[in-house]
């Protein structure tokens, strides 16, 4: 946030407690004087609405009302209250509050964290902390000021730079001239060839080809034209036939002319110059059956694969469009399992389904002594692996891509961390894709690392994602909120801006939001499985029996509960079985709402019934949960639990075999990353009850395409689908438009096509503004290495692994 309106803020506060001396002295006394010291932004809220009542007033637009409602924290150091106050997306700042005398202090970041350090440490005054702080390594790097544009940071560099192209006395257009030089395949040159010297050779070339190629056909092959046009200097790559080349030559002269950024954007997307593309997903289990609803293995593996499938796609259209015969070469590397509990994660290579090309490359993770390590470790231990990993993927990518990839994409905190040693290694452009940071998730899980580290290894997990996010050319996200939150909930990203570790080190700059790295590029569903139910010739009407047996037959090995009443509308849910996703929680919801219980069934697929099928820890929680909940609640006749994966084509088809019934789609997470799900259950026009905390806040325009649902009010969202219910009843049509809203919504914005047409074209633009504009980052890179070595590597070594069961 700028000073002068941090200063304005404080100043406004100052002012009030001049004014309202009591007022203030007895909230905070409030607050000093209850047992907490630590109090987030609902509970302070709470605390204010109480302390107003109980002086028969309630809360009205003024400085402390929104002083209050923009505290997102507060921690108590008697005499004094340090605050972090976040009036809104992107803007944040820190002061102190002396509750006995009112003196109101600014504090910087650092202060604010050593309040917290001192609250966890119980620790008057601490000896000096190591610091993290990126900012000045970021001084001369062009950053977003507006919070609404953040996410959208190729347009930005786009406009930014494309003015300063020719600036500098030309230096930047002599570096598009090198850009277009670089480019060759397996030793064929592309692009330009040698001979242009310099752009006023260029500009004369350009101007002669663009005569030679007015007097073709439009169709005529780029083979024909090429005698024609390499004299001039000019080599494949330009079009497949003399309409594209055309094209693409005059949109490079209108940039030599006056550099337009749409003019840009659309020459670059048209560079040959991704062939070779790797995608690393270290953690098991990565494969192509069999692996969903494993512990950590779920949307990440189905985006991955759905992500080639487009990706691979695009890259051929493109290259055959500039009259290449080059085929796209993607490798997704992920490790190799020995012990694969029938998977198919031990074998080395795997062709990837309803690719031409593109497979799975496995290479194990091996002790220090050099063994391969046979069996699944957990996501949250994978990290003393990752550095000898690394080195053996470079040796295995360089032998199957028979050289380097053109664009290394790292996945979750392990896959960014390889990504980052492998983009630097070999010189390649990185981008990230977190899917799901795991900071936002446990509450004070940074705060309170140590209590939960022989677990979850939570500091080594974020000191990885501090490395690799700032090692990474381009960000990735599925979301806005993803990156930067909503007005009253912080961002996932964001929430590595500050934080501490106490007693480990102490994080004042992170990472910026406003950095334009951070692009927002949404995943969508496989279309080929998960189309409208209306759509009736596509439709696997031979699965029908079987899901009818699944959801209305009798209890089994792999069920519990039958339906009473099979005519009620049904909600349905199915998720992997993990805290988080609050599966418990909808069930206990429903068991308590009479309304919503005395109208619809409920339909789970999740976990396992039996606990002793489950390996993982969490999931037996939840699943004896589960069971307490059934026979607490006596829910037999109306909820139906199904302990079982579906294969994909079933899963495709029982979403639209729900939307035949009328009944609704259920996705109750306590936090949603981004929810493929809810994307799934939408593209079959399933109305949709999401969560409000993460991804589907925005997929869902609440009351239009779905509805948003608060996990932590069950009561409330026991309510809203009971409404929707008694609505759809009353009044015919309703489903039906909500239904289509959902077609609507995922149609216009949550495509793979999308999805991939702008990656690579963002991969593009990323990989020319790094050659063009020296954006290597030395001296950011240096840093990194350095907290790599010092900081990172020790954590590695030390995490050792948990027996499971
Ligand atoms: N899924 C599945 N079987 C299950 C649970 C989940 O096939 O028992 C699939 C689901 O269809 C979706 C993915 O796994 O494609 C879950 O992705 P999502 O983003 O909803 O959540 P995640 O598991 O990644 O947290
Ligand atoms: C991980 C998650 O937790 C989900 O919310 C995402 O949809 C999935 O990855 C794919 O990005």
């Amino acid at each position: 946030m700028s000073e002068d309106v941090t200063d304005g803020a404080i100043d406004e506060l100052r002012e009030y407690a001049e004014r309202h001396r009591e007022t203030l002295y007895l909230l905070l006394r409030g607050l000093s004087a209850d047992t907490r010291r630590h109090w987030l932004r609902s509970d302070l809220w709470d605390h204010y609405v109480d302390f107003l009542a109980e002086r028969g007033e309630a809360p009205a637009d003024g400085p402390l009302t929104r002083f209050v409602a923009a505290a997102e924290e507060a921690v108590v150091d008697a005499p004094w209250l340090g605050f972090s106050v976040r009036p809104g997306v992107g803007f944040r700042y820190y002061l102190r509050i002396n509750a006995e005398t009112l003196h109101i202090d600014g504090l910087d970041v650092s202060e604010f964290l050593a309040y917290k350090e001192r609250m966890v440490l119980a620790q008057p005054e601490l000896p000096w902390q190591l610091e993290f702080d990126i900012a000045p390594f970021n001084r001369e790097f062009p950053r977003l000021e507006e919070a609404r544009s953040i996410g959208r940071g190729v347009e930005f560099l786009n406009r930014r730079l494309s003015s300063q192209l020719f600036q500098e006395s030309g230096r930047r257009a002599k570096s598009l001239l090198d850009f277009l030089r670089v480019h060759a395949y397996r030793g064929q040159q592309l692009m330009l060839g040698e001979q242009i010297r310099d752009v006023a050779a260029l500009r004369t070339a350009l101007r002669r080809a663009e005569r030679a190629l007015a007097h073709q056909s439009p169709d005529t092959p780029w083979s024909t034209l090429a005698p024609l046009l390499a004299p001039l200097g000019f080599e494949p790559g330009w079009g497949r036939d003399a309409a594209r080349a055309l094209e693409t030559l005059r949109l490079l002269s209108d940039i030599l002319e006056a550099p337009d950024p749409a003019v840009l954007e659309r020459f670059l997307a048209r560079v040959p110059m991704i062939f070779n593309l790797l995608i690393l997903s270290p953690h098991g289990y990565f494969g192509q059956a069999n692996v969903l609803g494993r512990p950590d293995t779920g949307g990440q593996v189905v985006y991955i694969l759905d992500q080639v499938r487009a990706l691979e796609r695009e890259m051929r259209a493109r290259i055959e469009a500039q009259g290449l015969d080059i085929e796209p070469n993607i490798v997704v590397v992920t490790r190799l399992i020995p012990e694969a509990d029938g998977t198919t994660c031990n074998e080395p290579l795997e062709p990837i389904a309803g690719t031409r090309a593109s497979r799975i490359l496995r290479v194990p993770f091996r002790n220090p002594e050099g063994d391969v390590v046979p069996h699944w470790i957990s996501r949250f231990e994978v990290w003393p692996y990752l550095e000898r990993f690394a080195g053996e993927v470079q040796q295995a990518v360089t032998m199957e891509l028979d050289g380097r990839p053109d664009l290394i994409v790292g996945n979750y905190s392990d896959g960014n961390l390889v990504a980052s040693m492998l983009a630097s290694r070999m010189g390649v452009t990185q981008c990230n894709i977190a899917h799901a940071l795991e900071k936002t998730k446990y509450l004070f899980s940074d705060l309170y690392w140590r209590e939960n580290d022989a677990e979850y290894h939570f500091a080594t997990q974020y000191t990885a994602d501090l490395i690799a996010m700032n090692a990474a050319d381009f960000i990735v996200t599925s979301t806005y909120q993803e990156i930067a939150g909503t007005d009253d909930s912080i961002g996932q990203y964001e929430s590595y801006e500050s934080f501490t570790l106490p007693s480990l080190y102490r994080v004042v700059r992170g990472i910026d939001i406003f950095d334009p790295k951070f692009n927002i590029v949404s995943p969508g569903a496989d279309a080929d499985v998960y189309f409208p139910y209306t759509d009736q010739a596509r439709r696997l009407t031979g699965l029908h029996d079987e899901l009818r047996e699944l959801v209305f037959g009798a209890p089994g090995a792999q069920a519990r509960g039958c339906f009473e009443d099979a005519g009620r509308p049904l909600l349905f849910t199915m998720a992997r079985l993990d805290r988080i996703k609050n599966i418990a929680g909808l069930v206990e919801w429903y068991a308590a709402s009479e309304r919503l219980r005395g109208q619809a069934n409920l339909l789970v697929i999740a976990g396992h019934i039996d606990p002793g099928a489950s390996d993982d820890r969490e999931e037996q929680a939840q699943i004896e949960h589960m069971h307490a909940l059934f026979d607490r609640y006596g829910l037999d006749g109306q909820v139906r639990w199904l302990g079982m994966r579906l294969d994909k084509m079933l899963a495709g088809e029982l979403y639209r075999f729900i939307a035949d019934l009328r009944g609704a789609f259920v996705q109750p997470a306590l936090f949603e990353a981004f929810g493929l799900t809810v994307i799934e259950a939408m593209s079959s026009g399933l109305p949709t009850f999401a969560t409000r905390y993460g991804g589907p806040l925005e997929i869902i325009v609440d009351g239009v395409s779905g509805f948003h649902i608060d996990p932590n009010h069950g009561e409330a969202a026991s309510d809203i689908m009971a409404g929707f219910i008694e609505r759809c009843a009353a009044r015919p049509g309703y489903w039906e438009q909500i239904a289509q809203a959902s077609l609507d919504r995922v149609a216009s914005r949550y495509t793979w096509s999308l999805y991939a047409e702008r990656m690579m074209t963002l991969s593009r633009i990323y990989g020319f503004w790094k050659f063009v504009t020296n954006f290597e980052r030395a001296e950011t890179r240096r840093y990194l290495e350095m907290f790599y070595g010092l900081q990172w590597r020790p954590m590695a070594a030390a995490v050792a692994e948990r027996p499971q069961g």
